[in-house]
C-alpha cells in the first residue's frame, strides 16, 4: 500500500511517500522545504501558511495514496474562533514571551501531567495568550489536519506535552485545566495514533490533483521517531536526535516521583499506551545557530575538521537556558567558557568539538538518569534522525556512555508516521522488525577511534 508522511521539523519539513508491504518500508522524499520563523512585532511566529502550501505542493508530488499522515513538533497550537477562523498567526516556542517562568507554577502538578518543566511548554504559552473569544486550540498537527479535512479533534501524543494532560488517565486534566483558570471548551476530545480522521476537503483534493484520507498518526514528532527506533529488546535507551535531542526510554507506566522531577524528566504518552520517559536536551540547535551566524553549510567540513580537534579542552552545559533563544551562539559559547574559567574554543573546529562533546556528555548523564529513575537495565542506544548520520557524535556517544550505539534511521519521524498508518490499514504489525529488515543501520562500539 501507498502512503503519504508530512513531517515539519524546527527547521525543515519534508513530505515523503512510502511503499509498505508485508516485510518492507521504502521512503521516497519527494519535497523538503526550510521551515523559516519570522518575527513580526517583536514576537517570533511560525509561518504557518507557508508550510501549509508547501504541504500541499508535497502532497501533489507525491501523488495519490491510501492514506495521508502528519506529524510536527510538540507544545505549540493555533487558536480559532466560533466560525473556524485562525486567530492570529501561531507563536514559536523560543519566543521570550515564556521566558519569565523558571520553574513549575504550584498548579502545574508532576503528580497529574508528569511533564518535564520547559518555559515554553503549552500551559505557560497560554497563561501568555488571549484567549478572549477563542473556540479551539488545535496543536499544530491537528490544525493543519483540519484545514485538509475540516474536522477538528486533538492527538494523543501532541496533547501529552502540553501540560493539561493526565498522564494516567490519558485525557485532558479537567481539574488542572480549570485551577489554571483555561476554558475546557477550547479543548477538542482527544483520538489515539491509527483512527481515520476522513477524506480531504474538495477544494484541497482540486488543488493536490488527487483524493485521500487523513490518518492521525503519532502526530509528535518524537513519538513517531520512538515508533520506528528498531530496538529489539525492552533494553534500550533512545536519542531522538534532530533540531532537540530527546534522550530516554519506554516504559509502560509513567514515573511521577519527586525524583523524577527533581531531575526534569517527562512522561509523554506513546503509541499503544506506552509511555515515552525522557529529557530534551538542547541538541543539534546550537550547532545549527552556530552555522548559521558563521555562514557555514559544509557540515561534513566542519564534523572533519572536529575529529582532529584537541578532545574535551573545554565543554558547556547545553541545557543552560541561556542556549535557547536563536542568536549567536559562538559568542554565548565564549560566555559561557569566560564565566566558567575555561579557554574560549578560539576556531570553529574546536567549537563544533566542544558542542558534540558536551552533547556527549549530557546524553550519558540522561540515558544515566533514565536507567536509575525508571529501573531500567540498558543495554543499548539507539541514535535516530538526522543525528544519526553524524559519525563523529555517534561514536562520541558510545565513547561517553560505555554503550554500544545503534544509529539509524535517519527519517525516523517520517517512518514512524507511515508505519502508523499501515497499522491502522492492516499492515505492519511489528513497526520495528520492518525498520530493521529495511533500514541501514550502523553500529557504534566503545573506544572504536574516530577514524
Ligand atoms: C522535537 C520536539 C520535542 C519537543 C520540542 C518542542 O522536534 O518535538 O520533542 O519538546 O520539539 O516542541
Amino acid at each position: 500500500m501507498r502512503f503519504t508522511a508530512v513531517d515539519l521539523g524546527a527547521s525543515s519539513g519534508r513530505v515523503m511517500r512510502a511503499e509498505v508491504t508485508a516485510d518492507r518500508v521504502e521512503l521516497v522524499e519527494v519535497h523538503r522545504f526550510p521551515n523559516r520563523p519570522v518575527t513580526v512585532a517583536g514576537t517570533l511566529h511560525w509561518d504557518v501558511l507557508a508550510l501549509y502550501q508547501d504541504m500541499l505542493e508535497g502532497l501533489r508530488k507525491a501523488g495519490e495514496a491510501d492514506s495521508i499522515g502528519i506529524d510536527s513538533w510538540a507544545v505549540d497550537y493555533g487558536l480559532l474562533d466560533d466560525r473556524g477562523g485562525l486567530i492570529g498567526n501561531p507563536v514559536h516556542y523560543r519566543d521570550a514571551r515564556t521566558a519569565r517562568y523558571t520553574e513549575r507554577l504550584g498548579a502545574d502538578g508532576y503528580q497529574v501531567n508528569g511533564l518535564q518543566f520547559l518555559p515554553f511548554n503549552t500551559l505557560y504559552q497560554l497563561l501568555e495568550s488571549r484567549l478572549g473569544h477563542a473556540e479551539t486550540l488545535l496543536m499544530i498537527p491537528d490544525l493543519l489536519t483540519y484545514w485538509l479535512t475540516g474536522v477538528k479533534g486533538a492527538e494523543l501524543t501532541n496533547a501529552s506535552t502540553t501540560g493539561l494532560f493526565d498522564v494516567r488517565g490519558r485525557d485532558w486534566a479537567r481539574p488542572l485545566i480549570a485551577e489554571l483558570g483555561l476554558p475546557m471548551r477550547i479543548f477538542p476530545e482527544i483520538s489515539v495514533p491509527g483512527t481515520v480522521v476522513g477524506p480531504l476537503n474538495a477544494d484541497v483534493g482540486r488543488e493536490v490533483g488527487h483524493g485521500g484520507v487523513v490518518t492521525r498518526v503519532a502526530s509528535h514528532d518524537t513519538a513517531s521517531a520512538v515508533v520506528a527506533v528498531p530496538a529489539q529488546t525492552p533494553g534500550f535507551a533512545y536519542i531522538s536526535c534532530g533540531t532537540w535531542s530527546l534522550v530516554g526510554v519506554e516504559l509502560d507506566e509513567p514515573v511521577l516521583t519527586g525524583d523524577s522531577m527533581a531531575a526534569n524528566f517527562t512522561n509523554e504518552a506513546g503509541v499503544d499506551g506506552t509511555i515515552r520517559y525522557l529529557r530534551n536536551v538542547m541538541g543539534l540547535w546550537i550547532l545549527q545557530e552556530c552555522m548559521r551566524v558563521w555562514g557555514e553549510s559544509d557540515l561534513d567540513g566542519l564534523l572533519r575538521a572536529a575529529a582532529l580537534a584537541e578532545p574535551y579542552r573545554m565543554v558547556i552545559d547545553p541545557d543552560d537556558p541561556g542556549f535557547l533563544p536563536p542568536g549567536d551562539m559562538p559568542a554565548r559559547i565564549d560566555a559561557y567558557c569566560a564565566r566558567t574559567g575555561q579557554p574560549s574554543p578560539g576556531s570553529r573546529a574546536q567549537a563544533v568539538r566542544c558542542i558534540l562533546e558536551s552533547l556527549a556528555l549530557a546524553y550519558r548523564r540522561a540515558v544515566g538518569d533514565a536507567a536509575r529513575l525508571s529501573g531500567r537495565e540498558i543495554e543499548v542506544v539507539h541514535i535516530v534522525g538526522g543525528g544519526a548520520r553524524n559519525a563523529l557524535l555517534c561514536q562520541l556517544t558510545a565513547d561517553a556512555t560505555g554503550l554500544p550505539v545503534v544509529a539509524g534511521p535517519v527519517e525516523a519521524a517520517a517512518l514512524g508516521n507511515v508505519l502508523v498508518q499501515a497499522r491502522a490499514m492492516g499492515l505492519a504489525a511489528d513497526p520495528r522488525e520492518l525498520v530493521r529488515r529495511s533500514q541501514p543501520l550502523r553500529t557504534y562500539h566503545p573506544g572504536g577511534g574516530l577514524g
